[in-house]
């Protein structure tokens, strides 16, 4: 752990479509839904199993434990990692099946330490969770009823053993030792479930005399009248047709309806084809362009016969990470088919502890929710698990880059040679799966080990002796510096490798004048919220607050009994170790703190929302010195109080609402310095210069306008505009800061426009006025949603929806309702039933109670 201090169609569509970009045809017999069941190794009684699962979901599926998510239940059910467990299928071999030349058992997946047997005999065994294994099974398999039992040790107990072997301790724990997701082992936002099972699908593949590997494509050349691609093609030919048979590949682009065909050469493991394109269309991320994709059909013909086949979703684009030299240090942004990207997005982190449960629906709604956050880039972070094929593939379709961490995370690794070839394994064979995914931007060796290794104190911690330093200093180096290169060099040569993110600690002052930067001064530096501004570098990959789920939330997983501030279950479901004294220092700053649960939880997701609303709106004012803003962290594997801007559930915090309007294409922001108040206005989209025309107001609380001005502007997407700028003192005249503030709008068209509030004073300072919010409610056409209408006669600041035990789509949340103006919200209920409009819930700063 840490020491330091509107795609909605292209979505649906895509969901009716297809579940793999990259696919190839052999025969494959499906053991996923064979009876499957489970047991302790030590044990006799047998139960059902789910395949693809794992152990802790299958014990609740039988009701031999409560939820492990529920009030305080995480803790006693930790012997489950202490355990061996088997699991066990039979199924059925045929004739057909038998005939083939080639018969392998396919796992995708083994979650870890596993030995598998078929009919009794070992076939096999895995130590590393992000590998798949495969073994040929033609001479054990049976005709007819076939058995197969894989065999679980606890990943605990061998980590530890593994661990107690090194000669000095190596930071963070046993979990080192295993290439298992770290944050199963318990993270600062994650409990401790140490997990095993058959996590990914499970088949049987067969074939004849030859078959497709795998396959990659590559850009030769690029301009707008054609694009030249390489395709490297792996074959697989039986010993005995090598040499007979006539082989053909053709390649077929489904967008065009062309076709190329080839020889393939008599008994090759590999072969490379030149494919043209004329006209190409481009794949852009958001909001430069449409994520055009080709469809390529790759058919292997013997003796003109089809026998496989393979088809590949790709993008056509060129992707840069410029650094250049400049006064300040280096720059850090990518250049899409020679466009700098703005970055806007955030951290991602697996979707459960349990990640075999998390359905294809989930994946969907999580990219629905990225765009409609308008983010352009997710950080697949290194210590949870290379994500499956449908997260990749969702952010191809909907334009959103993704920062690909290999999966290691805050500590040092072993550098012996079969911890090293393992991993060797891991990371050839993710980059090969991934590597045709045109969202992906860049590959990078880990988080925050190199960090963690200069500015942590490990040495000290563990007192390392100078051997000590220097061989696992030498190990890192090994493996981040020359072995995953290397891998990458091998397989995927064209995209940009960085060994680490950060590459410089946030205490010092060039993390924020080169490289991406972790800047964590705000929360575990407890420096104030204003800093962001300040702390700006020239890509912001993690900085972040927590907050707390919602009420409704809070509902699904702590019992009634101890629904209130930091009862015990509440604190289990807070995995830093400061994390309630943080947020609620903070809160002091900023509001007038409450200790009712409810209007806590309120104030703990605004507090975080405001937080992170200054520091996206700083980093964008900073460009191009800064290109890019992740917030820590989009969403949670369990119920908890975290950083992230949306619960376990699914549902919004405020956070998520005020990222969706800062990472807008068209933002107006306003920014203090001295006596004097600037308004910006920052574009990304695709045109490079856009007019805009701006209104500032200066408002009391009662709605009465006291000075106002209008301004046209050119705005440039290659910097941020500053549109004016005026002394406070002179706006104010004899106006006491507390009781006005600043509104303005800033328009291109009627669709594409901004605004934004400024306060001078902190809120618990505002002598805001008590409101009663008027609501009235209309049936939308669709008969799915509501329409509400809200009105007040003052300001009502951050005014926040909710419905009791209601899960509820919201359009907007946690905004500010003009004194006299009337908004519209559409709510969208997730359930059919149970929904009365007159349930609605209205909170704001000065609402009544
Ligand atoms: C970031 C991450 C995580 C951690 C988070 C909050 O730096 O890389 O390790 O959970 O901070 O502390």
């Amino acid at each position: 752990m840490k020491m330091k201090g509107n795609c909605w169609i292209a979505l649906l569509l895509y969901c009716c479509v297809c579940n793999h970009t990259l696919f190839a045809q052999h025969s494959k017999l499906d053991l996923s839904s064979s009876l499957w069941k489970f047991k302790k190794s030590a044990d006799g009684s047998w139960y059902t199993a789910s395949v693809p699962g794992c152990i802790h979901t299958d014990l609740l599926n039988n009701k031999l434990i409560d939820d492990p998510f529920y009030g305080s239940n995480e803790s006693t059910l930790q012997w489950i990692e202490n355990e061996n467990w088997e699991y066990s299928a039979t199924f059925y071999a045929d004739q057909l099946l038998l005939s083939k030349e080639h018969i392998n058992l396919v796992f995708e997946g083994l979650d870890t330490y596993a030995s598998v047997f078929l009919n009794g005999k070992e076939i096999g065994s895995a130590d590393n969770m992000f590998r798949q294994w495969k073994w040929n099974v033609k001479p054990l398999l049976k005709s007819g009823e076939n058995k197969l039992t894989v065999k679980f040790i606890s990943a605990a107990n061998e980590s530890k053993r593994l661990y107690s072997l090194l000669p000095a301790k190596l930071p963070m724990d046993e979990r080192v030792m295993t290439r298992k997701a770290a944050y199963q082992f318990g993270w600062d936002w994650a409990p401790r479930f140490v997990s095993c099972g058959i996590w990914k699908p499970v088949y049987i593949e067969s074939w004849k005399d030859a078959r497709l590997g795998r396959a990659a494509l590559s850009i030769n050349k690029l301009d707008s009248a054609k694009a030249n691609l390489t395709a490297k093609v792996n074959f697989n030919f039986t010993d005995g047709a090598k040499d007979t048979m006539h082989a053909e590949l053709e390649i077929i682009n489904k967008n065009t309806s062309e076709t190329f065909r080839f020889a393939v050469a008599a008994g090759i493991s590999a072969q490379s084809f030149p494919i043209e394109i004329k006209q190409p269309k481009l794949w852009w991320c958001r909001p430069l362009g449409d994520p055009y994709l080709y469809t390529f059909l790759f058919r292997l013909k013997q003796n003109g016969k089809v026998v496989d086949t393979l088809s590949i979703s790709y993008g056509i684009r060129t992707i840069e990470l410029v650094q250049g030299k400049d006064k300040i240090g280096q720059s850090f942004y990518f250049k899409i088919n020679g466009v700098p990207v703005f970055a806007k997005g955030a951290n991602y982190i697996p979707q459960d502890c349990f990640p075999s449960r998390v359905d294809s629906m989930k994946y969907v709604r999580l990219i629905s929710n990225a765009v409609k956050m308008n983010m352009n880039m997710l950080r697949v972070w290194g210590g949870g698990i290379y994500e499956n094929d449908l997260f990749y593939d969702l952010c191809d379709r909907n334009g959103i880059l993704v920062w690909q961490d290999f999966m290691f995370a805050c500590s040092m690794y072993p550098g012996d040679d079969k911890f090293l070839e393992n991993v060797k394994e891991e990371v050839t064979e993710n980059i090969c799966r991934l590597r045709t995914h045109a969202c992906i931007a860049l590959w990078c060796g880990n988080n925050e080990s190199d960090e963690g290794w200069k500015n942590w104190g490990w040495q000290e911690q563990f007192h390392y002796s100078k051997e000590d330093s220097a061989r696992i200093w030498t190990d890192y180096k090994k493996l981040f510096h020359e072995l995953i290169p290397a891998c990458l060099l091998a397989n995927d040569s064209g995209r940009v490798y960085w060994p680490s993110s950060p590459s410089i600690g946030w205490g010092h002052k060039e993390s924020l004048q080169q490289g991406d930067s972790h800047y964590w001064g705000v929360w575990w530096g407890m420096e104030p919220f204003e800093n962001y501004k300040k702390k700006t570098g020239r890509f912001m990959s993690e900085y972040g607050f927590q907050s707390m789920p919602s009420f409704q939330s809070i509902e699904k997983f702590i019992p009634d009994t101890e629904r209130y501030l930091f009862s015990p279950s509440l604190k289990v479901h807070q995995k830093h170790s400061k994390g309630f004294e943080t947020i609620d220092e903070y809160m002091n700053r900023d509001y007038t703190a409450s200790a009712d649960l409810d209007r806590y939880v309120y104030l703990s997701q605004l507090l975080q929302a405001e937080g992170m609303r200054t520091a996206m709106e700083a980093h964008r004012r900073a460009k191009p010195y800064c290109m890019g803003t992740l917030y820590w962290q989009l969403n949670d594997c369990w119920p908890v109080t975290s950083w992230s801007g949306m619960d376990y559930y699914g549902s919004w915090k405020a956070l998520n609402y005020f990222a969706g309007e800062t990472y807008a294409p068209l933002l107006v922001s306003m920014d203090e310095t001295r006596d004097s108040i600037s308004v910006y206005a920052d574009w990304d989209g695709i045109e490079k210069i856009i007019p805009v025309s701006a209104e500032i107001k200066l408002i009391n609380f009662s709605g009465v306008v006291l000075w106002s001005k209008k301004i046209q502007k050119k705005v440039s997407s290659l910097h941020t505009e500053k549109i004016i700028s005026f002394s406070k003192q002179v706006l104010l005249k004899n106006q006491s800061g507390k009781r006005v503030f600043l509104h303005t709008e800033i328009e291109k068209d009627t669709l594409t426009r901004s605004e934004n509030n400024f306060y001078f004073d902190k809120p618990k300072n505002l002598e805001l006025i008590e409101t009663t919010v008027q609501t009235s409610f209309s049936v939308n056409p669709d008969f799915k949603s509501f329409n509400l209408q809200l009105y007040s006669d003052v300001l009502a600041k951050n005014v926040y929806l909710s419905f009791e035990k209601m899960d509820v789509e919201f359009s907007d949340n946690f905004f500010d309702l003009l004194a006299g103006e009337k908004k519209t919200v559409k709510i969208t209920p997730k359930q059919v039933s149970g929904f009365f409009t007159n349930q609605i819930k209205i909170t704001c700063l000065n609402c009544k109670d």
